[in-house]
């Protein structure tokens, strides 16, 4: 077993709880997250899964995988879309708020009315499953489902190991974020002790296609700078995607290259697709990237967070620059 160490006081208890919710289901278990899923998104519902049929269990994820991410499952492993909910389904919704209709991917949730677990560390989920474990203090969904695991008594495996640890490396920004914590690194040590697959995974995740370096020029000549240099801001839209040869799902990785902009507290990559911008923000720690995401109707964590905004660019643009305003005000750095 794992040593579980929460601020939730009802962290083993809830976790003991979805266990044997989903050990006494017979039905199919139906494993969903967000959209653009990330590898906390793919490694907690790949884990989830592959421990749920190592116990027989029917379970399947339903996921849009993004093309960096494709090394991940095995071939049919994953869906991409659940066509119509089977008989007796029990929904399990990772590292997503189950409510939020517009963040769930990979199937109807108005055509679904069953129990929903919902396992997830957002500090904006709203806490509305039926049961929910939900604590903004863990790194990563997949620290979670590591416990989860624990409580369904499945036996490791690095085929399981190895997607728990895709999930803890990835939303801690390979062990670099400020959220990586004893608990994270002890969790990471037993799942390599356990074999999952560290390096090979991390070697996986660095290999980029040509059209990233084409890409990577555009967006490094749109880059600017904001409020004497404490926000660094850059845009990618249609246009130079089609330059690059490049798809909307390689431009997630981008907003990491300029937050590097030393001087910088918050980092912001828009997504200009015309009627719509999707903003991603990331933070050094002093100013919450969550607040100004919020403010554009968006949510997330302190370090990382995003917003779409239903507006041309010029406009979210605007938004985004009041947003930031206020919250170099609120900590006093302007
Ligand atoms: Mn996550």
């Amino acid at each position: 077993m794992t040593a579980v160490n929460s601020s939730e006081p009802r962290y083993a208890e809830l976790t003991a709880q979805i266990a044997r919710r989903l050990l006494d289901h017979d039905g199919p278990v139906v494993i969903l997250s967000h959209v653009e899923p990330d590898g906390d998104a793919i490694g907690s519902c790949l884990g989830l899964q592959r421990a749920l049929r190592s116990l027989g269990k029917d379970a399947t994820t339903y996921m849009d995988v993004p093309r960096y991410l494709r090394f991940v499952p095995e071939p049919g492993e994953i869906e991409p879309r659940l066509a119509s909910w089977p008989e007796n389904a029990l929904l399990v919704v990772l590292d997503v708020d189950n409510n939020d209709v517009r963040r769930v991917d990979g199937a109807d949730l108005s055509a679904y009315a069953g129990d929903v677990l919902n396992v997830d560390h957002h500090g904006t989920n709203r806490r509305v499953a039926t049961l929910g474990l939900v604590d903004p203090t863990k790194a990563a969904t997949a620290l979670m489902v590591m416990h989860l695991v624990d409580a369904l008594g499945a036996a490791w495996t690095p085929e399981l190991a190895t997607p728990v640890l895709l999930g803890i490396n990835t939303d801690t920004g390979s062990f670099r974020f400020s959220n990586t914590s004893p608990e994270v690194l002890r969790a990471a040590a037993d799942l390599v002790e356990r074999g999952a697959r560290l390096a090979w995974m991390n070697e996986m995740l660095s290999q980029q296609q040509p059209s990233y370096y084409a890409l990577l020029r555009e967006v490094l000549s749109s880059m600017e700078f904001l409020e004497g240099g404490l926000v660094v801001v850059a845009r990618v839209d249609e246009a130079m995607l089609a330059r690059a040869g490049a798809a909307w799902e390689d431009v997630e990785s981008y907003v990491n290259v300029i937050r590097g902009a030393e001087g910088t507290e918050l980092a912001c990559l828009f997504k200009d697709f015309g009627d719509r911008t999707k903003l991603s923000l990331r933070s050094r720690g002093r100013v919450s990237a969550q607040n100004v995401a919020v403010a554009c109707g968006g949510g997330g964590h302190v370090a990382a967070a995003g917003a779409t905004v239903t507006a041309p660019y010029a406009e979210a643009r605007a938004l985004m620059e009041r947003a930031t305003r206020a919250e170099l005000e609120r900590v006093g750095l302007v």
